[in-house]
Parts: C-alpha cells; sequence; structure tokens
C-alpha cells in the first residue's frame, strides 16, 4: 500500500499548524504520523510546537526557506530518507505560509505517494490584507479542501463575502491543464471553521481527484517582498510588561512573528503569536534553554503598493 500524505497550506499565521495538530490528534491517534514542518525562518518554531503536541509522532523541520522554491532539493532527499529512517503509513506536511503547494505535490507523487488531500487555510480576520498576494492565489488554485478558519473573529457577512470571493478566485487559479484547459481540481470543499477543525469526511471519505500524471517541478518565485529575523532572549532577561512593551513598537510592516519566551515574572515558558497586530500567549508545556522570537516583515517596498 502507498504511504498517503496530506499537505496543509495556506498564508502566514492562517492557523496551519493549529488545524494539522487537530487533525492528527483528533482522527489519526493510532495511526503511524510523521510530520514534515517547513518554516520560511531560520528557526522553526512549529517544529518545536509539534514535537511538544504530538508526543510519540515523528517530526522533522526543514527551516530557512520554502520547500517549494529555496529547498525543492532538501524536501526530496527528505521524502527518501524518512522512508527507511521512520516506521509511518501517513505523511502530514506543513508547508511555510509562503509556499506554493503544487511543486511539493508533484513531488510527493513522483515518490509515490497518495496525496489524499490538498488543505489550504484561510485566516478570515486578515484576508483582506493578503488576497491580492500570488503566493496566496496559487495556494487556493492548489487546494482541494479549502478551510476558512477564525470565523470567530468577523461578522457574518463578512464571512459570506469572503465566500463569494474565494469562489471567484478558486474559478481563476484552479490549476489546469496547459493543453487542455480542463480544471486538474473538478471538485473541492469549502469549510467555514475555528482553530483549524476539519470534519471527519475529509479524511475518511476524500481522495484528491487530481490527475496523477504530474511532472516534479521546482517552482522558482523570489521572497524578495519578505524580510525574516530571529532575536533571542535570555531567560528570564525580560518582563511580561517588559515584552508588551516591545510588543507595542513592533513596527506596521511586522506581519508575522511567534516564539517562545521565558518570562521573568511568569513560572511557565510562554508561546506568543502574533499575526498582523493581533496577539495571543498560552502556556508552552516544555522548559526552553532561551526565548527565541521568528518575525517575518513585508519588504517596505511592498508595503506602497498593498492597499490596506
Ligand atoms: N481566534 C482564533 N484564533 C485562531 C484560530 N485558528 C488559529 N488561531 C490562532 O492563530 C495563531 C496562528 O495559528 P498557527 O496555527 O500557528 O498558524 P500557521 O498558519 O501555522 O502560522 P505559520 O506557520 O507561522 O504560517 C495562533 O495563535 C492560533 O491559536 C481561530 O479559528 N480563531
Ligand atoms: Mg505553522
Amino acid at each position: 500500500m502507498n504511504k498517503k500524505a496530506y499537505i496543509f497550506t495556506g498564508y502566514l499565521g492562517s492557523g496551519k499548524t493549529t488545524s494539522m495538530v487537530k487533525s492528527i490528534e483528533e482522527f489519526f491517534k493510532d495511526k503511524k504520523v510523521l510530520v514534515i514542518v517547513n518554516e520560511f525562518g531560520e528557526v522553526g518554531i512549529d517544529g518545536k510546537v509539534l514535537s511538544a503536541e504530538l508526543q510519540g509522532q515523528g517530526v522533522v523541520e526543514l527551516n530557512e526557506g520554502c520547500i517549494c522554491c529555496v529547498l525543492y532539493d532538501e524536501l526530496n532527499k527528505v521524502l527518501s530518507d524518512i522512508q527507511s529512517k521512520y516506521d509511518f503509513d501517513y505523511l502530514f506536511i506543513e508547508t511555510s505560509g509562503l509556499s506554493e503547494p503544487f511543486p511539493i505535490y508533484s513531488a510527493l507523487v513522483s515518490l509515490g505517494y497518495d496525496v489524499e488531500s490538498v488543505i489550504c487555510l484561510i485566516d478570515s480576520l486578515n484576508y483582506e490584507k493578503y488576497k491580492d498576494d500570488d503566493v496566496f492565489k496559487y495556494q487556493i488554485g492548489s487546494a482541494n479542501i479549502i478551510v476558512l478558519n477564525k470565523i470567530d473573529l468577523v461578522e457574518q457577512s463578512k464571512i459570506e463575502s469572503i465566500k463569494n470571493e474565494i469562489f471567484s478566485l478558486k474559478e481563476k487559479y484552479n490549476l489546469k491543464n496547459f493543453l487542455t484547459g480542463e480544471y486538474l481540481i473538478p471538485k473541492y470543499e469549502l469549510i467555514t471553521t475555528t482553530y483549524g477543525f476539519i470534519p471527519e469526511y475529509v479524511f475518511t471519505e476524500i481522495d484528491l481527484p487530481i490527475s496523477r500524471d504530474v511532472s516534479a517541478t521546482k517552482d522558482d518565485h523570489s521572497h524578495k517582498d519578505y524580510v525574516k529575523n530571529v532575536d533571542y532572549y535570555p531567560n528570564d532577561a525580560l518582563s511580561y510588561d517588559q515584552f508588551i512593551k516591545i510588543i507595542k513598537k513592533f513596527p506596521k510592516n511586522l506581519i508575522r512573528s511567534k516564539g517562545i519566551l521565558k518570562f521573568k515574572d511568569v513560572d511557565v515558558p510562554l508561546l506568543f503569536n502574533y499575526t498582523y497586530g493581533n496577539y495571543t500567549f498560552e502556556e508552552f508545556p516544555q522548559e526552553v534553554d532561551k526565548g527565541i522570537l521568528v518575525s517575518i516583515f513585508l519588504n517596505e517596498l511592498k508595503m506602497v503598493s498593498c492597499k490596506s
């Protein structure tokens, strides 16, 4: 039997990690799962979150670039290596928020995986801010499961208008056979949800209808529109209030930041998540040697052309 794979795609901070953890915990608890997580920044936070949340399952990290382009060769190597190194039946891949999923799909197919679904998460609250980004359009175009996430943060009328926009984006950007013009993904589902919850039928009844006759191709898009940065904070160097002051001074072009930090006045390490100005802290269940904060900025030039 071929190994089955799921690809989780979606723009920065849309809820990929949350959704993948929830799906694995809910529906794959007794199955042998391996997770590959890819991050744009040079240090991975998601790998640490996934390892802490999914104890007993393998987690492989690929950081410092996107697996659709810069790390494409590395992805192919890892996909071959894991076959002998890990015992698994299901492979879950979280792409970086700036990756296009189709090259990853084609690499998996050419290595004999059955890709069951390409799942694209969308952040309903911040959708307007990135809907014009080409990467986002291709993420929608390559997915057979589109998950409109974070609907708790927007009005019902907004959800309906985003849905309508997604239907037209999907029609426009749906992958096509260059020769025949036929859609490669003729059927797709649009799910509205919170915290990335995906209903069980997606994993039990849906099989990606896309053609298997694809050749593996690397994407050559550039990431000149984004700048990444890593900050380290010695444990106990900062108090919680001092860090809040730092957040208040984050520049406007900082679109995504996340980290695991240990404050001098808080007993446990905290996982920090910041997306377009909104932020949360959660308890992180493992000790850390030092605090790490990974941030992604929109290039100033891109800001000028950005409508929001
Ligand atoms: N309010 C709300 N917050 C959510 C929801 N889904 C996810 N989040 C929060 O959004 C933040 C980002 O979620 P992640 O799962 O890390 O997003 P991601 O797509 O993996 O982010 P990157 O890997 O950095 O691109 C976290 O703080 C989540 O708890 C939701 O439905 N509602
Ligand atoms: Mg993530």
